[in-house]
Formats: C-alpha cells, structure tokens, sequence
C-alpha cells in the first residue's frame, strides 16, 4: 500500500515503521510547498530593484533580487539571513559541490548549473520518466491528476496536485547564479549542484534516499556508476514520519565519514520532534533546520525540538520565498521560470547555502569547524515559549556573522597579517579590497556585527 504524509499538515503524522527494508511504502515527501503566483522569466527583467529596503549599498544585479528578503541583512528583516552581505565579504576561492537530494532539477534553468547527477528513483510510476533508476536527474514534473488516481497509476491515498518543481526549488536557493543579471541569486556565492533525485509522485522511497545519500558522498551504489563529484553538503529536504532506520543511519555516518556535512529540513509537520520524531530529522549527524518567518519567529508548520540545530528562513504562505522552478502545472515548460515556495526545505536550503559559502572561503573547514562557526554565528531566538524552552536550536542562521568570525580567525592564523588588534581596527577600504570589489558597503555596521559575536562566542 501507497500512503502519502500531508507536508504540511499541522495534523498528528502518518505512523510508519520507518524500517527501511519495508519497500512496499512511499513515505517519504518533500517538505517545500510551491505557490501559484509566480514570475515568468521575461517580465522579472523588467522587475523593480525598489520593493525592498536594505541595508546594502548595491544589491546583487540579478532583477529578481530586490525581492529575496531571505537573503537580505538581519537589520532589515529579522528573519533574514544576511547571505548578500556574506557574499560580497568573501574570498569565494574554491568551488564547493552541494548534492541536492531530491526531486530532479530542470536542468536547463537558465540561473542554474549543475553537474551530472542520477536519478534515483527506482519505479517508473514514481518517477514519471518511463523507466527505474537512470543517469538523467531531470525532473518530468510530478503532478497527480483524478484521473490518475481513478485509473490506479498512483496510489489511493496520494492526492491531487501540480507539479512542485521542488527540487528546483531548492536549488535555485542553493545555487543560482548570482550576478548574472538573470532572475534571482543564490545563497551561495560559488557552487557546484549535483542533482539526486529520490522522489517522483506521491513521494519517494526510503530505500532511494539511502542510496541518493550514498551515492552523493562518492559511496559505491550497487548498479550505478560512482559519483565523479562527491559532495561536500548534501541537502536533504525530505522526511517521513518516525524513527532513523538503521540502513538510513549508516548511509548518513558513512556519508559524514567520507567527508560530507547532512543537511535535514525538520519537516513542515509543527509537531515536537522529541515526542514525535521524523526523520532523517532526528538521526545522529544531521543537522536539523527548522524554519523562520520573515519576522524572525518560528513558521508555525515547523517541526522544532531539541533535535533542532538552527532555524533558516522558510517563510509563510503568505509571506513566502521567490526561487527558481518551472511555470507548468504538469510536464515542464521550455521557459525559466521563478516563483515563491515555503517550508523547512527552503530553511535546509539557507543552512546548505551557508556551509557551502564557508567552505567556498576555507575548503578545509571540517563538519565540525562548520557547524560550530554556524552555531556560534546564529541570532539567539527568545520570542516564543517554544524558543525559549530550546526548541529553536541555537538560534537563526546568520551567514553573514559565520563568514566574519571565519575570516577574523584567519587573520589571526596568517602571519603576514596585521595583529589580530590591528586587523579588527584595519580600515574599511582594506576590507572591501580583499573582497570582490563590486561594492563599496557600510563597514562599520560588519565591525559592530562581529565584535557582537565575538562577545557572544567568548562569553560562551
Ligand atoms: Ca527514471
Ligand atoms: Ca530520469
Ligand atoms: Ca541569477
């Protein structure tokens, strides 16, 4: 039997075994949720760069980009977090390579690149491709019509819906390209996206995960080519109800083992992952991303708990975040096309960004050295009695803030550098040189940000 979990139902979750040799369900499922309102690519070209304030001098030259509160400084949006400014702080050396573990990506996305992935997906009545596992991680859309499920293609319990485009979705979040004069910008400056795709209609496979997780971090899969590309973040912005399975548990250990940082979106399920756990949420070696409003509170469909590492923008569907997708309801269009998604995915996909625009800085930063510079980053949240009581994690993502405490630390190290004193008194145009050098911003406000954190992270 097929069963779907709601993503974003507030409803007390589909109980599973969650035993990850039972191939005969389909739990998992994406935790985004696309909107119908949306931006073709060629009336953005046209788009206002005026519609927001911020506290940039310049934003990024893509049209879209005045748009993307998500990005944007945490003084202009408490919710923000403050990718913009992190980008043009850093040294952007290396090229990190970011799995997107998911449901397929169009590749031909004019704001996109990618690598070469694989299709994971091990039916073709969930992949809607025609065929089992191949080399081609496009996603052919995963709508569900009444007559889908009237003629049995789908299982009874999968409902009715437009294609998500999710996996594009989170790319373009990820990874767009970013001062390209086209559509939006990614959260991270420089980024290589490998596309996985584990989920079709109605959901996906545990099983497929398993493997898509393996295979992302260079692991051998039984019947598939090895990864030329490993991935050094893997995002995983899907779930299922209960527990971590032993089989997705080792997959996730010899993943980080092999040198790859888990991502996990802590599901739209509003539920307290103590109690309730959903995974790969709440599996060791994964951090746990739930999801913030624009306001800078916890989205009232996520998942929170002490299982939680950090809360990312996610927004509302009122309030919701513009990425890349697809314009089609069904089969994709020819044509790029943006549009707005929310949920714990669109969070994940914040903290992916982040660890990848550290690691584009310092590539020899380890799982840890990353997690504790997001952690020690982070805006403590103490707005609700959930926050309060921790289930928040550490705070809001902060990627501006992290890249600042990486870089003052490598002053410190370098000793052609000026003393760790007169580097942080170094004036503003050394910085800005060291930089891209596309714009001129308001240093000060950097100076005051990280002396803040500091404090914070000393103090601790
Ligand atoms: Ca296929
Ligand atoms: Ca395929
Ligand atoms: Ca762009």
């Amino acid at each position: 039997m097929l069963h779907a979990v709601n993503s974003l139902a507030a409803a007390a979750p589909t109980p599973t075994s969650a035993d990850s040799t039972d191939y005969t369900t389909l739990p998992v499922q994406r935790m985004g949720t696309r909107l119908h309102q949306r931006t073709s690519a060629p009336s953005q070209k046209t788009a206002t760069k005026a519609r927001y304030v911020t506290s940039l001098a310049t934003l990024p030259n893509d049209p879209l980009a005045a748009q993307q509160w998500n990005f944007m400084s945490a003084t202009t949006y408490t919710g923000a977090a403050d990718n913009f400014n992190a980008h043009i702080h850093n040294g952007s050396s290396s090229e990190v390579i970011v799995a997107v573990v998911d449901s397929g990506v169009i590749l031909t996305h004019e704001d996109l690149r990618t690598l070469p992935g694989y299709d994971f997906v091990s039916t073709a009545e969930i992949g809607n491709d025609g065929d089992g596992r191949d080399a081609d991680p496009s996603d052919p859309g995963d709508w569900v019509t009444q007559d889908d499920q009237q003629s049995g293609t789908v299982s009874a319990g999968c409902e009715t819906s437009d294609s998500s485009w999710h996996g594009t979705a989170i790319a373009g979040i990820i990874g767009a390209a970013s001062f390209n004069d086209t559509g939006i910008a990614g959260g991270a400056p420089r980024v290589s996206l490998l596309p996985v795709r584990i989920t079709g209609r109605c959901g996906g496979f545990i099983h497929d995960m398993i493997d898509g997780i393996r295979w992302s971090a260079g692991l051998p899969v039984a019947g598939v080519p090895v990864n030329p590309y490993p991935a050094r973040v893997i995002n995983l912005s899907v779930g299922f109800a209960g527990d971590c399975s032993k089989a997705l548990q080792s997959a996730i250990n010899d993943a980080t083992e092999a040198g790859s940082l888990i991502v996990a979106a802590a599901t739209n399920s509003a539920v307290d992952l103590d109690t309730t756990p959903y995974s790969p949420a709440t599996c060791e070696n994964v951090l746990s991303i739930a999801a913030n409003t624009r306001e800078g509170t916890l989205a009232d469909y996520s998942a929170y708990g002490s299982e939680v590492f950090l809360t990312a923008p996610g927004g509302t569907r009122s309030d919701a975040i513009i990425t890349t997708e697809n314009g089609s309801n069904s089969a994709p269009a020819p044509e790029s096309s943006y549009g707005y998604h929310y949920g714990t995915s669109l969070a994940a996909a914040h903290v992916s960004a982040g660890a990848a625009t550290l690691l584009s800085i310092d590539s020899g930063l380890s799982n840890t050295e990353l997690s504790n510079l997001l952690q020690n980053s982070s805006v403590v949240m103490s707005e609700s009695s959930i926050c309060r009581a921790g289930g928040c994690g550490f705070g809001r993502l902060n990627v501006n803030r992290a890249v600042r405490i990486l870089t003052d630390e490598q002053l410190t190290d370098d000793s052609a550098r000026p003393p760790v004193g007169a580097a942080s008194a170094s004036s503003p145009e050394t910085e800005s040189n060291s930089g891209s050098g596309l714009i001129q911003l308001p240093d000060l406000f950097f100076y005051l940000i990280t002396l803040i954190s500091l404090r914070k992270f000393c103090n601790n």
